[in-house]
């Protein structure tokens, strides 16, 4: 198990890691029912490969059928204050439960009652969610996105991280996908290249794209 620890003002290293979990229905192709439980943003310190967790997204600030919970969660980890944002249609996504039980954070005391749910993929393809991290805290190194995702029917196939190192203006493939299985969870870890090592107006962004099987 990982050990979460307070912010180090000057430490060296930080992998960011995100975990996310997301769920496909199994309806037509051009429908996609997206669940995302929990996103994690850590740091691992190098060289001791202890992971320190930066940001984390649990998804239960709102309620049954409302809007996803995009913020992250102040109390968990380094709690770096920052909120998805996506070009996903809002009328086609909302919150769902129950939440999913992996990529939980060790010592989250919230309820794990909710989930992201994403629909109508096809309208939304590719899918951009974006994790701004301008921290003025400190800077990260050695990143690393993860994230779960419980794929049920047809729907988004690739998923693809791109960084900003300019506030959002410009993003940068980092050239780690992976593909999505048909079906069942499966979690994926997308190193960060070192480009985007302390930089202070980073960005992340995992774009979901739909892609011939
Ligand atoms: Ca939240
Ligand atoms: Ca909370
Ligand atoms: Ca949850």
């Amino acid at each position: 198990m990982r050990k979460f620890n307070k912010f180090r003002p000057h430490a060296l290293a930080a992998p960011v890691e995100s975990r996310q979990r997301w769920m496909r229905s199994r309806t037509f192709r051009s429908l996609l029912i997206t669940v995302a439980g929990a996103l994690m943003l850590m740091a691992a310190f190098v060289p001791s490969a202890k992971a320190d967790l930066i940001a984390y997204f649990n998804f239960e600030d709102s309620t049954v059928g409302g809007p996803p919970d995009f913020t992250s969660e102040a109390d968990q980890g380094l709690g770096i204050d920052t909120t998805i944002v996506t070009n996903y249609d809002p009328a086609s996504m909302n919150s769902v439960s129950p939440g999913l039980a992996l990529n939980v954070a060790a010592g989250d005391a919230d309820p794990n009652d909710l989930s992201v749910h994403l629909f109508r993929s096809a309208m939304n393809d590719p899918a951009d969610f974006d994790i701004p991290l301008f921290s003025p805290q400190g800077f990260f190194q050695d990143m690393t996105v993860s994230f779960a995702i419980n794929v049920q029917g047809n729907g988004f196939e690739t998923v693809t991280l791109w960084y900003s190192i300019d506030g959002g203006a410009n993003f940068i493939n980092s050239g780690n996908s992976a593909s999505l299985l048909t079906g069942g969870v499966q979690v994926i870890a997308l190193a960060v290249p070192a480009a985007a090592n302390n930089a202070p107006l980073l960005s992340m962004t995992r774009t979901l794209s739909i892609t011939s099987r």
